[in-house]
């Protein structure tokens, strides 16, 4: 049997201590070590023969001007670029496009210089980094590809055995519990309930073909037939001469995307490719309701409303573009239009200590170019665009970087039974789970996530890479229905909805304390996680209902509870005075309503299927009775709230109200 890997990029190895700054002694004076201090990262791992300097706005002038591609006009520049024998000093970002708000940020000063491979690195980075023109010196890290092929799946062996009806007509869908799990995984203690919460979220919105989520890893197979309809062309190029540059944005032939690895075209069938992307982009948006293969998070309801996905191609063939060009992608990824940048790669867990290492107090050119990202303002409804990392594989307690950065949301993973994978980072900048899904020795490989491959292929993957996607296809959503509402939200508010629009991850522990590392052997110890997956796990139906303001109240799944009404208008029930909800039968039978009623202002409800729904509640507000005629009385109001009812949500003993535990041991 094959078996599924973990498949995250990781980038090599930084450490923090510089091994640069060793070599200082106190004899050499302030001014040396000044100079290497500009020098923002290591050179372990790095790329000979090539560097990225940020300059002083007089050598970017410079620069700008110079018309011979390896010399600057900059004396000092120029003395030492013949000395490491320069082929090249190029500017990292493209001035072509939106250059008034790229200035603001700097990002004209940035600079790739590259030069003979003899060359000593360390030397040549020293060098630069003591002219009094040159700001900082960044080494160009690679990048660490997966190495291993995903086992192909066949389309007969995924014929779902759910017996209910399901919301679109593609035949994996059933297979795909990450977005709604019954609890029928072939997985071991698999739980309804652990997943995104998807099916009800997709009655509000599926997403709007004018939201754009770009795909930084892999190249996406754009010409699969599940997910070509959500493909976002440049139309300039798609109708253009093969070989030009059709929208004149410095890009040749860029129509779904571009690969920043090999300067050209995307690919994705290369011998060392993985399809990573390919799967990656199905989870956002895999076109829906099309009668074949799956579904996306994000992927339309069959009439060509989907979001939209271009893939900024960061790895081929095995070998990944370097800091410059991964910048460069970012960059590229704001200029085409994303609200979202998907991204699933980064640096081992504790490879970089914290924050100030990792953006070196922002000179560094990734950050630079995330700060772009999230500053371009690309759709109505969000003043930014938001960025989505995957927190590493590691199974540490610390997030890789980029994720871990704090301005950057790091998504865990979780497996068919709602409790951490075993590989799953955790604590230290994680942000909020998502399923990443597991693969269990002997429970053939449905405990990962399904999802496309390329060549119309589909298959199953595990890892926080495949967490990841989901998070950025529920922002997709959220950006789609606040679109839909004309509702603007600012780039700190959706952070917020993302965050906030959790279910609690205790109600799938129970009494465990250990779950078994079912692909590796050994155990994990559940107390190690309480609390440490970030918010909790992330719901898409409530992360709609918070665009629109909409209340959530949670509700186990056939149990009584007594709901305190007042606590959601107000300052509590004694101000006003309740009245029977309104609840459509619609909703008394989604939620399999048995018994429901107004009690001393509470309202005794038992759910018996796990769903959500609107209902309104009815108050008077001022008086007991309402106002009119003979009477003066009160002003009779209404108000929304959606009910979630999930498997697991806890009850108070005493007061009988759910409750939404703190820790789960
Ligand atoms: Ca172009
Ligand atoms: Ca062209
Ligand atoms: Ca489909």
């Amino acid at each position: 049997m094959n078996k599924t890997k973990v498949f995250l990029f990781a980038l090599a190895g930084l450490f923090v201590a510089s091994c640069v700054s060793d070599t200082v002694d106190q004899s050499q004076g302030s001014a040396e070590a000044v100079a290497l201090k500009k020098i923002v990262n290591t050179s372990e791992d790095a790329k000979q023969g090539e560097l990225i300097i940020f300059v002083d706005e007089a050598t970017a002038s410079q620069l700008e001007g110079a018309t011979d591609a390896t010399r600057s006009g900059v004396t000092a520049l120029d003395a030492l670029a013949s000395e490491c024998g320069a082929t090249s000093i190029k500017p990292v970002f493209n001035m072509l496009v939106n250059a008034e708000q790229k200035r603001e940020l700097d990002m004209h000063r940035w600079y790739t210089i590259t030069f003979s491979e003899d060359a000593n690195l360390e030397a040549v980075a020293q060098s630069l980094s003591k002219l009094n023109e040159v700001e900082a010196v960044q080494f160009a890290t690679r990048v660490k590809v997966p190495a291993e092929r995903i086992p192909e799946v066949s389309l007969d062996a995924f014929q779902t055995t759910r017996s209910e009806e399901l919301p679109f007509n593609d035949p994996m869908l059933g297979q795909q519990w990450h977005y709604n799990n019954d609890g029928t995984v072939n997985f071991p203690n698999a739980k309804a309930g652990a997943d995104i919460n998807l099916f009800n979220a997709w009655e509000h919105t599926t997403g709007r073909p004018d939201v754009i989520v770009a795909v930084v890893d892999e190249g996406v197979c754009y010409t699969h037939a599940d997910l070509k309809a959500n493909m976002c062309a440049n139309k300039a190029e798609l109708n253009g001469a093969d070989g030009v540059d059709d929208d004149g944005n410095g890009y040749v032939d860029d129509i779904y995307g571009y690969n920043f690895v090999d300067n050209g075209r995307v690919t994705w069938s290369k011998a060392k490719d993985s399809g990573h992307g390919t799967h990656v982009a199905g989870t956002v948006a895999a076109v829906n309701n099309n009668g074949i293969g799956c579904c996306g998070v994000a992927g339309g309801s069959g009439n060509g409303d989907g979001v939209r996905l271009i893939s900024c191609q960061i790895i081929s063939n095995g070998e990944a573009a370097g800091p410059s060009a991964t910048a460069a992608a970012v960059e590229y990824a704001a200029d085409r239009g994303a609200s979202v940048l998907q991204n699933s790669w980064g640096f081992g867990a504790g490879q970089i200590a914290n924050d100030a290492a990792f953006d070196s107090g922002t000179t560094k050119v990734e950050v630079t170019a995330f700060n772009y990202f999230m500053e371009k303002k690309n759709c109505e409804a969000l003043d930014g665009g938001i960025i989505i990392f995957a927190a590493g594989n590691d199974g540490k307690s610390v997030a890789g970087y980029p994720a871990a950065y704090n301005k950057l949301i790091a998504v865990t993973a979780i497996g068919p039974d709602g409790l951490p994978t075993y590989y799953t980072c955790y604590d230290r900048g994680c942000n909020v789970a998502a399923p990443g899904g597991e693969y269990a020795a002997g429970y053939a490989e449905q405990g990962c996530v399904l999802s496309t491959l390329p060549g119309d292929r589909y298959g199953l993957y595990q890892g926080t890479s495949m967490a990841c996607p989901h998070v950025s296809g529920i922002a997709a959503l959220a950006i789609s229905y606040a679109l839909d509402n004309g509702i603007k939200l600012t780039l700190p508010e959706l952070k917020d909805i993302i965050l906030s629009s959790v279910n609690s991850l205790s109600t799938f522990v129970g009494d465990l304390r250990f779950k078994e590392k079912y692909a590796e052997g050994g155990t994990l110890n559940l107390a190690s996680y309480n609390n440490k997956m970030g918010t909790g796990l992330i719901d898409a139906y409530r992360a709609l209902m918070a665009v629109r303001g909409t209340t959530c109240i949670a509700l186990p799944v056939g149990e009584s509870v007594a709901i305190d009404l007042g606590k959601y208008i107000g300052d509590g029930q004694l101000s006003i005075k309740m009245l029977n909800p309104v609840i459509s039968q619609e909703v008394m039978d989604k939620l399999g309503i048995t018994d429901v009623k107004l009690m001393g202002g509470k309202l005794i409800i038992t759910c018996t299927k796990p769903g959500s729904a609107l209902v309104t509640l009815k108050y008077i507000a001022g008086g007991t009775t309402v106002g009119g005629g003979q009477i003066t009385g009160g002003l009779e109001a209404q108000h929304e709230v959606a009910l979630v009812v999930r498997y697991g949500v806890k009850v108070d003993e005493g007061t009988n109200e759910p409750i939404i535990p703190g820790g789960w041991l």
